[in-house]
């Protein structure tokens, strides 16, 4: 009879724990900040055009014959030409970086710029010119200017199809510094520009060419330059951060891109700032099929180059650190999932002392008490 009673009593311990155990399964979900699809390149940083401008032409032509010269007219309009308050903003980012993030983390070993002689520097280039007639050396006095005494030593990471990741690794330069986060690039990152000859406003606000036909040079003369620019002043350990799972056909290590084309051919062999070593880092996006990984294709021919120039060469695949970033963005693929369990398990232990959370399966619990019961029978 005893022993009746007490089993009673474990079925309902058991049923309560179940209860609990169920409502903690809704609550965490309630509680669940669902991040947005992992993206390894991102979108925000592509400054061309990504549709064929006549998809905006209605739009335009709904407002005034004024705004068709200039459809910013003193509002924000997204168009395919130069960005709406483009100098504003080249300006505010300057001293946005230059007196907030420089303070903060950034190295305040360069003098502070000045950031209207920056920006006049930029616009003298461009304002009332042709974006076709652009080249290579156009932007030269800018970046001489913009880049004058940065030197970025062990900290320098380059990336090719892995733009949004790299640059949440990155820290915006806590950790690393990608070009993005050097002031002279900063000031242009993800804005569109070009000027127009014979316009009262020296550019093209409604729609920038971004295929020369005669000139490739005008297409590549600011990031060319860029990332030539920033390659040749980084020294020591560096990253490079590929896509090991392209969805777009595109080789991990793609000739033409801009870091085979600028920037791997212009780190330094000699010097002060020579570089001495270059660790690949090879992502694998979750729940994507894996393309390439170190040691295939595309990554063979880099190493190949890289060794031929007499860097020291490494190539991981999926860091711990970037996993986790990775899996960060996407709580709900297969290979995170082990992760995340093991993760809520370290924290409410960390937090509450114990683990409450209902990966262990209530058949463990069952078999437990089972088994004292059977022990107690046996006595
Ligand atoms: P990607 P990546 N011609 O992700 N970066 O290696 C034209 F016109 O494949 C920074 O090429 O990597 N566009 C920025 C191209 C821009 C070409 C460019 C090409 N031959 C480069 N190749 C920036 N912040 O905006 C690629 N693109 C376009 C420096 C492509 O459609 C960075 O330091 C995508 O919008 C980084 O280490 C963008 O360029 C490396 O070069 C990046 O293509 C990334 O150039």
């Amino acid at each position: 009879m005893f022993y009746h009673q007490l089993y009673l009593v474990l079925l309902l311990v058991l049923v309560t724990i179940n209860i609990n155990s169920l409502a903690l399964t809704i609550d965490q979900k309630s509680n669940t900040v669902h991040l947005e699809a992992p993206n390894l390149s991102g979108q925000y940083h592509n400054n061309r055009p990504s549709l064929p401008f006549s998809s905006n032409v209605n739009k335009i032509e709904l407002i005034s014959k004024a705004d068709i010269i200039n459809p910013c007219n003193g509002t924000f309009m997204k168009t395919n030409g130069t960005t709406c308050g483009l100098k504003e903003i080249m300006l505010g980012r300057c001293y946005q970086y230059q007196y907030i993030q420089r303070g903060l983390y950034l190295s305040n070993t360069t003098a502070v710029k000045n950031c209207t002689e920056l920006y006049e520097l930029f616009e003298s280039e461009v304002r009332f010119k042709p974006y076709c007639n652009m080249n290579m050396s156009t932007y030269e006095k800018y970046f001489q200017r913009a880049l004058e005494g940065v030197h970025v030593i062990n900290r320098a990471i380059f990336w090719s199809g892995t733009y949004a990741i790299t640059h949440t690794y990155s820290g915006h330069g806590h950790n690393y510094i990608t070009l993005e986060d050097t002031l002279a690039a900063n000031m242009l990152d993800g804005l569109m520009w070009c000027g127009k000859e014979n316009d009262p406003q020296g550019f093209d606000y409604v729609s920038c060419p971004n295929n020369c036909q005669d000139n490739r040079w005008a297409d590549l003369a600011f990031w060319g330059l860029a990332s030539k620019t920033f390659a040749e002043r980084v020294a020591g350990e560096i990253y490079v951060v590929l896509n090991g799972s392209r969805t777009d056909g595109r080789p991990s290590y793609r000739n033409g891109s801009y870091f085979a084309e600028f920037e791997l051919p212009n780190f330094q062999r000699t010097g002060p700032y020579r570089v001495t070593k270059i660790n690949i880092l090879v992502l694998h996006t979750p729940d994507l099929p894996v393309v390439e990984r170190c040691g295939d294709k595309s990554i063979i021919h880099l190493e190949h180059l890289i060794r031929d120039a007499q860097f020291e060469y490494i190539c991981i695949d999926d860091p711990d650190e970037l996993l986790l970033i990775m899996c960060g963005d996407s709580w709900g693929a297969r290979e995170c999932e082990v992760a995340r369990t093991a993760l809520r398990r370290a924290w409410d232990l960390k937090v509450l002392g114990k683990s409450n959370a209902n990966y262990y399966p209530l058949s463990l619990l069952l078999l437990f008490f089972t088994g004292i019961f059977r022990q107690m029978l046996s006595n």
